[in-house]
């Protein structure tokens, strides 16, 4: 069964087998916890990600970590929040197909940060139950640590997590 964590800090400081990044379509950088990822990892990373593409909503795709503590980065691209069913959809993808790519690896440890509740405007009371819900039914062993920048996002990450386990 899947191990999660709810913490605060920063996600560039997570020393295990990947992190998780919330990028954009183009996968070159941006704002936010994207722009922190780029800076922290450096130069090679951007290089890296111009040869992947870009990336689709809901979808992740994987290099390398470089100058980070951790080993990989899973880039997932979260919804533009529209207020329609296709956000949950895309939300659950993401953090789906960051586990499958975490799985297929034999990766032990990876850390979230809160996709989508910045730039993109996903209401976080919104956000968070799809986010705990569909880690804590992925079926794989992993430790999962949810890595929030602040202690609101901290709290209703943790909020939802207790409302799972007591099954609402
Ligand atoms: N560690 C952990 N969490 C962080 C960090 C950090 N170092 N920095 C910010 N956060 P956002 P999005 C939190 O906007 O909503 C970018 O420009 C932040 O407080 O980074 O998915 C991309 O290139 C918030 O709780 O991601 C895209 O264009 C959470 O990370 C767009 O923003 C997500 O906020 C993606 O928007």
């Amino acid at each position: 069964m899947i191990k999660l964590q709810i913490r605060i800090g920063d996600i560039t400081d997570f020393n295990g087998d990947a992190i998780v990044n919330a990028a954009n379509h183009s996968l070159l950088g941006g704002g936010g916890v994207d722009g922190a990822i780029h800076h922290a990892a450096g130069p090679a990373l951007n290089n890296a990600c111009m040869k992947l593409n870009g990336c689709k909503t809901g979808e992740a795709k994987l290099t390398d970590g470089y100058n980070l503590p951790a080993n990989y980065i899973i880039h997932t691209v979260g919804p533009i929040w529209h207020a329609t069913k296709t956000d949950a959809i895309q939300l659950a993808n993401c953090y789906r197909n960051a586990l499958r790519i975490a799985v297929n690896h034999g990766f032990k440890t990876i850390a979230f940060p809160s996709i989508s509740t910045g730039a993109y405007g996903y209401p976080l009371d919104q956000a968070a139950p799809i986010a705990v819900k569909t880690i804590l039914q992925f079926p794989s062993d992993i430790a999962v640590s949810m890595v929030c920048f602040d202690e609101r996002t901290a709290d209703a990450y943790q909020r939802a997590l207790q409302n799972y386990e007591s099954g609402f």
